[in-house]
């Protein structure tokens, strides 16, 4: 009697053992696949190639009007956006800036905030971290630029914070 509850407790104790084993391999044969993502990830490495992309020229004149009213980049790539004042007016009657906006900002909050910010170009400092990217204000015949990192995939807005002009001058930019 006693053997065979020997016997069975070690049979039981290699059963443990085995189906114990059993789960060592899975996890074994799983990391392969985790180790997959890094390659997952090579992707929009590779995506980085057209980073000339990036390259955007938005315009503005006298007539308070941005060329583009959408601009499109590529996630993780690098934006040059250079800002041409093709008007004539000086920067203290009819400055202009790009100011792409943080997801979330308030944009009439922003303006609002905007119109007492001439001494810090036309941003407010109280926004500065709802600014992801800006140019400084210029006057007609100036030409700009900034260079940023294309923030997560999404839909963000971009304006002129110049006083009066966000009605006019804003847009769309679409991170895809
Ligand atoms: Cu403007």
């Amino acid at each position: 009697m006693k053997k065979s509850i020997l016997v069975l407790a070690s049979v039981t104790l290699i059963m443990t053992a085995c189906s114990s084993n059993k789960t060592e391999n899975t996890e074994a044969t799983e990391t392969p696949a985790v180790t997959e993502t890094p390659a997952v990830t090579e992707t929009p490495a590779a995506t980085e190639a057209p980073a000339t992309d990036g390259a955007i020229t938005l315009s503005a004149g006298d007539d308070m009007k941005f060329d583009k009213t959408e601009i499109k980049v590529k996630e993780g790539s690098t934006v040059k956006l250079t800002l041409k004042h093709t008007g004539k007016l000086p920067k203290t009657a009819m400055g202009h800036n790009f100011v792409l906006l943080a997801t979330g900002t308030d944009f009439n909050k922003f303006v609002t905030a905007a119109l007492d910010a001439s001494g810090t170009d036309h941003i407010p400092a109280s926004f500065q971290k709802s600014v992801i990217a800006h140019t400084k204000t210029i006057g007609g015949g100036e030409t700009t630029s900034v260079e940023f990192k294309a923030p997560a995939k999404g839909t963000y807005e971009y304006l002129c914070s110049f006083p009066g002009h966000s009605g006019m001058m804003k847009g769309k930019f679409i991170v895809e």
